[in-house]
């Protein structure tokens, strides 16, 4: 670790703040250039027991920038790692209020949801098959509090990989009644398809990245817990949403979820 203690502590504070408040902060490695991977998850876990103090709870974890099309969009190289607590969870056809948002943006998801544990190393798509009870689309709001989303890898994971928002809904399969490779998604924005695309995007399989969460996890003594919900990442590049706009996901065979914003 390059930070200390001191520094993690006031960083979580400072971006968990930003969030709270909908306020955008330069990037914090720009006053950190020498933080490493374990201070970017420390500050993102100060976050987590900050919230965790004041009552919230655990309801999943998300991986991120698991497609080329959101590595491409962000200019970086490798998938992230966050969690989703309550405050974050929205329902079905929800209202979101803009107003507590910076410049939020949509993703379609495979969510998973899991009947066991898992645990790396060595996780892989089969363990993780056979750990879930069903998948079913999800739109994530992303809303990074990173001054126009302009960030390095070490700094989203210090911002909880930007999440803010996400609902599922639509119809929840079992994992052997779907190709989740050849799965066709479709992001409608006022009615319109404004991203396309295949869950393969996704690490080739979104199995993939619960493997790889599962994975990184267990580099840290962790576990994905049995009745986790988690995010596999966005299928598509982000789409950007504006008070007044329809988002509605539609996942083939899995049915449709949407959101409203205001
Ligand atoms: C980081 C979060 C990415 C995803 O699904 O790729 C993410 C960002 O792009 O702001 O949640
Ligand atoms: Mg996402």
């Amino acid at each position: 670790m390059a930070l200390t203690p001191e520094t993690i502590a006031r960083l979580a504070e400072h971006l968990e703040t930003c969030q709270l408040e909908a306020r955008d902060t330069p990037k914090i490695t720009d006053d950190h250039p020498d933080m490493d991977w374990d201070d970017a998850y420390a500050i993102q876990d100060v976050i987590l027991q900050r919230k965790l103090a004041r009552g919230a709870r655990v309801v999943g974890l998300k991986a991120g920038l698991t497609s080329h099309a959101k590595m491409k969009q962000m200019g970086v190289t490798d998938p992230v790692f966050g969690f989703l607590v309550d405050e974050y969870t929205l329902a079905e056809g929800a209202t979101v209020n803009t107003a507590e948002l910076i410049h939020p943006k949509v993703e379609p998801e495979i969510a998973f949801v899991l009947k066991h544990a898992l645990k790396g190393p060595g996780c892989h798509i089969g363990a993780v098959l056979a750990a879930t009870d069903f998948v079913l689309p999800g739109i994530e709001v992303i809303d990074s509090r990173y001054r126009d989303f302009k960030f390095d890898l070490k700094s989203v994971v210090a911002d909880n990989t930007s999440a803010a928002r996400f609902v599922v809904g639509g119809q929840a399969v079992r994992p052997e009644q779907v190709d989740l490779r050849t799965v066709g998604v479709v992001l409608e924005k006022n009615g319109q398809p404004v991203a396309l695309g295949a869950g393969a995007a996704v690490l080739g399989h979104p199995a993939a990245a619960i493997a790889m969460l599962a994975n990184h996890l267990g580099r840290r003594g962790q576990e994905i817990p049995a009745g986790s919900l988690i995010l596999s990442g966005g299928v598509t590049e982000a789409v950007a949403v504006n008070a007044g706009d329809n988002v509605t996901l539609r996942v083939q065979g899995m049915g449709s979820v949407s959101l409203r914003f205001a």
